[in-house]
């Protein structure tokens, strides 16, 4: 079918809205009409390069809609049904599954790739051009078709912008700290970085019962609503919250610190790990340039004071047994989910969308589609 779709052709240039051509289902696949799609900082990381993938790209891996067909083989996903995106495809078989690291799929190993993983073709396509769909599946524009290991099916009275922001901000963020960082009733926590993985990483601390929540962040208006959403302090920078976290903790520090910056630095390890208890752990959860290989680390300290450094990508769950759970927290109302989303754009307003994620304007901004887009 045609559509329209935000494309990225070259490096460090914007977003443009052009047509293009969205493949029908083939076995194992379904399509959607997209409702709302997150703006990611991950989806920025493509247009400077910092994440590279196949040019021109269809951007977005944050989403929530309604499908609309449904190839064959899939079972348990019916037209009608209401999904969110998972921005890892989880294959239930190989060994990382098999261990129960869904998030850490071996398909991940083709994410960037731009090809459907159902039979290794293309299924966007800009005229002749083939079109690499963010993480394969490219959420900026109204329809998509995508693999059923992609698709999770999600309550029909949650809202689109809310769902869609279910498929990377909050699992990633809530995750972190929950099933990677395994927060503790009574621990002390760090979040350095509060957008909408940040502040996701921050409801998981709150909610996991930790004493203290440290919310670190440069901009003055994310420490107020970090505060809103349970942070006990707030701290400009790392550097500055290092002598008053010595009061707060009488000098113990935090047990965990979850690093959820938009453009992770290897520069912030060092700080973050002076923040950091002893036998603490070190969450990182914000991505930088994949070419980084430099880290600043006090080894000695690092070794003598038996410290944890870890990696997390899609909060270390299963999407197919996380969401569930956010579902459930967000219709409690214990986990803010409608707040975490400031703004939303049309698609064609995209880019004044990304120019406010880097003014630091919004948790997370959302694209909208409407009648007018399908
Ligand atoms: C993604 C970005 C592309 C590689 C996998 C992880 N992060 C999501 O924000
Ligand atoms: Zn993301």
């Amino acid at each position: 079918m045609k559509t329209k779709g935000a494309l990225l052709w070259e490096l460090n240039s914007p977003f443009r809205v052009d047509e293009i051509e969205i493949g029908d289902p083939v076995d194992d696949e379904v399509q959607i009409r997209v409702h709302a799609a997150g703006m990611c900082h991950s989806d920025y990381h493509l247009t400077t390069g910092a994440t590279p993938i196949g040019l021109p790209a269809l951007g977005g891996h944050e989403g929530a809609g309604v499908v609309t067909k449904v190839g064959r083989n899939v079972t348990g996903i019916e037209e009608g049904d209401h999904v969110i995106l998972a921005f890892i495809p989880a294959c239930g078989a190989c060994p990382p599954c098999l261990k129960g690291y869904r998030s850490l799929c071996d398909r991940g190993a083709v994410l960037l790739g731009g090809k459907a993983i159902a039979d290794g073709t293309s299924r966007v396509h800009a005229g002749t051009t083939e079109v690499s769909p963010m993480n394969l599946l490219g959420t900026f524009a109204p329809y998509m078709t995508v693999h059923k290991d992609s698709v999770v099916k999600i309550d029909k009275d949650i809202p689109f912008e809310t769902a869609a922001i279910m498929g990377c901000a909050v699992p990633t963020g809530y995750g972190s700290a929950t099933n990677v960082a395994q927060v503790q009733p009574g621990e002390t926590v760090v979040i350095v970085g509060v957008g909408g993985i940040g502040m996701s990483a921050l409801q998981g601390a709150v909610i996991s019962g930790a004493r203290h929540v440290i919310a670190i962040d440069p901009n003055e208006w994310k420490r107020e609503q970090a505060i809103k959403f349970g942070a006990t302090h707030v701290y400009p920078s790392m550097a500055e919250a290092i002598a008053p976290m010595i009061d707060v903790t009488y000098g113990l520090m935090a047990d965990k610190t979850i690093i959820a910056v938009g453009d992770m630095k290897g520069s912030y390890i060092e700080e973050a790990m002076i923040l950091t208890a002893k036998t603490g752990t070190c969450v990182v959860t914000g991505m930088g340039s994949m070419m980084d290989v430099d880290v600043k680390l006090n080894l000695f300290l690092f070794t003598m004071l038996q410290k944890t450094l870890k990696g997390n990508i899609f909060g270390g769950g299963s999407s197919h047994v996380e969401t569930p759970k956010l579902v459930g927290l967000y219709k409690s109302g214990q986990l803010k989910i409608d707040e975490m989303v400031t703004t939303t754009y049309s698609l064609e307003n995209i880019n004044d969308g990304y120019a406010d994620m880097l003014e630091g304007k919004n948790i997370r901004g959302v694209i909208k589609f409407t009648e007018s887009d399908w």
